[in-house]
This record gives C-alpha cells, sequence and structure tokens, in this order.
C-alpha cells in the first residue's frame, strides 16, 4: 500500500486549486495551503494543455512532497506522467473499475457522489473517498446544480464506511455543521484561494475542523462513558 493512503487518514482541510479564481496563482496556493498544514492537494485545471498540465502537476507534486497526498482532477494520464499519488473523478469521468485497473490498488481514487445511491456504488467499485456536494450553493461550478445541505451528509455517512469530503459554498462560518454532520474533511475553493492570505485562511479552516471533531468526540465519550 502506498504510503500516502496512510495519510488519508489524517486529512482535514482539503485544497483544489482552481486558477481562475486564484489570486497569487495556483503554485504559490499549494505552497501556502501546504506551510499551513494541508494533507491533500487536488489538482484542477481545466483549460491547460496536456504538456503545462504535466510541467505545473509536477511542481505541485514537489511541493507536496511527504507532507500531502497530491490527486490530479479528472485526468489519469497526468496522474501516471507524474507519478501522482492518485486522482479525483466524477461521474461521467472515467469509470472507477476502469480507473482501478490503470491505475493499480496503491494509487489513491475519489469520486464525486451527489446522493446516497452514487455514495454506495462509489464505495462498492473500490473508492477510497467520495467528495460529497455541493454542499450549498455555490458559483465556482456553474453545472453544479442547487446545494444540498448539510444534513444530507449524515444521510450518506450512514450507508458507507468510506471518508466523506464535503464541497460546494463551504465557508469559516459554515463550515462547523459541515463537520457536526459528519464530513470527515471538506474543501473550500473560493473561500481560500480568493483571499488574499491563502495560509492564513488555510490555517483557520484547520482549526475550526480540529475543534469542532474535538468537541464532537469529547461530546460522544461523554455520551459512552454514562451509558455504561
Ligand atoms: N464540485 C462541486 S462544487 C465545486 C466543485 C468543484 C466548487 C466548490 O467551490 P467553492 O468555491 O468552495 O464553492
Ligand atoms: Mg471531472
Amino acid at each position: 500500500m502506498s504510503n500516502k493512503k496512510d495519510l488519508l487518514s489524517k486529512i482535514d482541510f482539503y485544497l483544489v486549486t482552481d486558477s481562475g479564481l486564484s489570486k497569487k496563482g495556483t503554485l504559490s496556493d499549494v505552497q501556502d495551503a501546504v506551510s499551513a498544514g494541508c494533507r491533500i492537494v487536488q489538482y484542477r485545471e481545466k483549460n491547460k494543455s496536456t504538456k503545462d498540465l504535466i510541467t505545473e502537476a509536477s511542481q505541485i507534486k514537489a511541493i507536496c512532497g511527504d507532507d500531502a497526498i497530491f490527486l490530479v482532477n479528472d485526468r489519469i494520464d497526468v496522474a501516471l506522467a507524474v507519478n501522482a499519488d492518485g486522482v479525483h473523478l466524477g461521474q461521467n469521468d472515467m469509470p472507477l473499475d476502469i480507473a482501478r485497473a490503470i491505475l493499480g490498488n496503491d494509487k489513491i481514487i475519489g469520486i464525486t457522489v451527489h446522493d446516497i445511491n452514487e455514495a454506495i456504488k462509489a464505495e462498492n467499485g473500490g473508492a477510497d473517498y467520495v467528495g460529497l456536494g455541493p454542499i450549498f450553493d455555490t458559483s465556482t461550478k456553474s453545472d453544479a446544480g442547487k446545494g444540498i445541505g448539510p444534513k444530507s451528509i449524515k444521510d450518506v455517512k450512514n450507508a458507507i464506511h468510506i471518508p466523506i469530503v464535503a464541497i460546494g459554498g463551504i465557508t469559516k462560518d459554515n463550515c462547523i455543521s459541515v463537520i457536526e454532520n459528519g464530513a470527515f474533511g471538506l474543501v473550500a475553493i473560493s473561500a481560500v484561494v480568493c483571499s488574499n492570505d491563502v495560509k492564513q485562511e488555510t490555517k483557520d479552516f484547520i482549526n475550526i475542523i480540529r475543534k469542532t471533531r474535538s468537541r464532537i468526540s469529547s461530546f460522544n465519550n461523554f455520551d459512552i462513558h454514562h451509558e455504561v
């Protein structure tokens, strides 16, 4: 097993790049997020040549080093070309079984899902995690559809065992509800890359996620203690 798969159990804030929204550029955003403690980065770039994708992907991989998982959105060929840690695929991208056959079991594959049925299918097909969304309305992805609400995370969590990463319209103000409802990690694109201080925003998200998690787990421990 890839040692990077072990890191999946340690993720909290998940950076997805967006060169169109970024203030300082994708490489700067990745550098800032990883130095703030972000442990998973997805290179999501829809409008560059394959050659430029490979150049930038290898630079991002170098920044991630051993500290952060490095995934490529959509492009299995680019992921293989730079020996990325894996890919993130949508419902209309390469089918999971074919992607797994090409990439092997050591690589991480994340699948975008919108509901319980897609989540169960992704888990049964061998996905390492699901990206569930959009949780809230967002203008970052024009075809994302309406927000499904944070409570839907709980429903999906009750149906699968692999980690859920929440995405779509997430901000520092609404992210507590996302974690409280069972998301293991979360993506916030515009809330981070549109900021002038990506490092600080990433730190803030990580702190909120960790505080919320420990509040929930001490609450659960309290419950267990009193049930015994
Ligand atoms: N997939 C579902 S929503 C979304 C993607 C890529 C965009 C999320 O961006 P933001 O700015 O965090 O709402
Ligand atoms: Mg895709």
